[in-house]
């Protein structure tokens, strides 16, 4: 068997999907046109909150430029693409009252692009662009009723009316977890609340229920008809034990990684409910503080039966891995850092990037489809996400191809190595785009796009050569054919 540095050369599966993603306030620009409404991350960037007072007002002009999009995708030999639907340019309030027929042309017109070009959608319902009137009116998804996970499934009704006869693969959130943790623990995406040890809980809450009624609106009412499948999408960094000896570090990365992914893998993928050591540490250091009640709130019987088995396949997006060691003492802050009692580094030997706390870690994503594995079951894996920044935009990004190359490598060890159920793989992007806090400064494009002029100009970047190269062999070149034949007596 390889071991785990050596390169692997091989293929991948026969209908291997192979894809590249963006969100669509990263992408899209046409923030206030054709009756689309404001969302929190208009409204967190046009309060200065992003570097360079950045927004995505413009950002790439994808709602001008899907042709251009597409063009770039065929070029590279994509099957599939990943994109997102913005909810207010649907429903401009979040509700079906103001559903906006401008907006739904919109997708038709790129999802019917799309097919011609014989590209896959790939569609999610909600990458972090909610309708500012939902967390003007309920507080978004700090809510503590039914109701914002209620309109999400009703918002997500309508995309599965409207679309569902050319979509058959949905992603209802992205990366729940960065929502709960920096739109409502540390504040520093939209809407910016403030709640590192409490609202940030409420938010994980409301979005695993609201992932859930929408599986369930799908699974019920247009499975059968329209025979696509949903899940979700969740990021994960791989947790390293510090010195793989140390007991200890081994069940702080078990931790660690319970915490990172468990918390929404665990009700989704296994019974409906939190990781055991998460209710457990949660709950103790609220009893500690003398809390009425854990922070991390409890699901009814009835929700964890609502909420096990929501998905048909598992989203990965995965970037990079920390290393973990266990304190030897409880931390009683209010504050989702330190609910683990674990102490996570980056190792200082890793390759940097562009964004500080993306360091190059290629056997990370192995070590993670294993941990999943392992812990979910043999679910259907699709990488929904992986890729690197700089800061400079080289067309000449040799790191670029490095970091794909060797993460790549990695999934195709833990598909012919492992027997881990990978079934496509997605870079993280298509192009250049609105890094979120970071504006344009962190460039994580196949794709350079040059924002200083109107046309949005895209150009190929030598990584997206050397993708195209990739999915042209649908690997690392065939392994050599060996020849069954004596080879000729001299
Ligand atoms: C993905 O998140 C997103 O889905 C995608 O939209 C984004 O463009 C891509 O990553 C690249 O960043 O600045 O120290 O506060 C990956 C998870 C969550 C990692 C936010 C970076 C910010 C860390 N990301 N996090 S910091």
């Amino acid at each position: 068997l390889p071991m785990l540095d050596d390169f692997y050369y091989g293929t991948f599966p026969d209908d291997f999907a192979w894809s590249s993603a963006t969100a669509a306030y990263q992408v899209e620009g046409a923030w206030n046109l054709d009756g689309k409404g404001p969302s929190i991350w208009d409204t967190h960037s046009h309060n200065g909150k992003i570097d360079n007072n950045d927004t995505g007002d413009i950002a790439c002009d994808s709602y001008h430029k899907y042709h251009e999009d597409i063009k770039l995708m065929k070029d590279m030999k994509m099957t599939h693409y990943r994109f997102s639907i913005s909810w207010p340019r649907i429903l401009p309030d979040g509700t079906a009252q103001s559903f906006n027929r401008m907006g739904v042309d919109y997708y038709n017109n790129l999802i019917n692009s799309l097919l011609a070009a014989n590209i896959t959608p790939m569609v999610t319902l909600y990458h972090w662009d909610l309708p500012q009137t939902l967390q003007d009116k309920y507080r978004g998804w700090a809510n503590e009723t039914e109701t914002v996970s209620d309109l999400f499934a009703e918002y997500a009704r309508i995309c599965f009316r409207e679309f569902g006869n050319r979509v058959k693969f949905w992603i209802t959130l992205n990366e729940p977890r960065v929502v709960a943790t920096q739109g409502y623990g540390d504040g520093h995406m939209a809407p910016g609340i403030v709640g590192p040890g409490t609202t940030t809980y409420v938010a994980a809450h409301n979005l695993i229920k609201a992932h859930a009624k929408a599986y369930h609106i799908y699974d019920e009412e247009f499975r059968q008809t329209q025979k696509g499948q949903i899940g979700i999408t969740l990021n994960f960094d791989w947790h390293e034990p510090k010195n793989m000896e140390d007991p200890n570090d081994l069940v702080a990365s078990e931790i660690g990684n319970q915490f990172w992914l468990g918390q929404y893998a665990n009700p989704v993928y296994v019974n409906g409910d939190y990781p055991d050591i998460m209710k457990y540490k949660i709950g103790n250091k609220s009893l500690h503080l003398n809390y009425s009640r854990s922070r991390l709130p409890e699901f009814t019987d009835h929700e964890k039966n609502f909420i096990k088995g929501t998905s048909d396949f598992f989203g990965l997006n995965f970037y990079t891995s920390n290393v973990v060691t266990l304190k030897s003492t409880p931390s009683y802050k209010v504050d989702y850092n330190e609910d683990p009692d674990i102490t996570s580094t980056k190792d200082p030997t890793w390759i940097g990037s562009g964004s500080p706390w993306l360091k190059v870690t290629p056997w990370g994503l192995r070590k993670a489809l294993n941990w999943i594995r392992n812990h979910y079951g043999d679910v259907p894996v699709y990488i929904t996400e992986n890729g690197v920044s700089d800061r400079n935009g080289s067309l000449q990004d040799n790191h670029r191809i490095y970091y794909y190359k060797h993460y790549i490598n990695n999934v195709l060890k833990a598909i012919k190595v492992d027997g881990v159920k990978v079934k496509g793989y997605t870079a993280w992007s298509l192009m250049d785009n609105f890094e979120w806090m970071r504006g344009y400064t962190e460039r994580f494009g196949l794709h350079y796009v040059d924002f200083s002029n109107p046309n949005r100009t895209r150009t190929p970047k030598a990584s997206a050569h050397f993708m195209k190269d990739l999915i042209v062999h649908n690997g690392f070149f065939p392994e050599p054919k060996l020849s069954t034949e004596q080879p000729p007596l001299i």
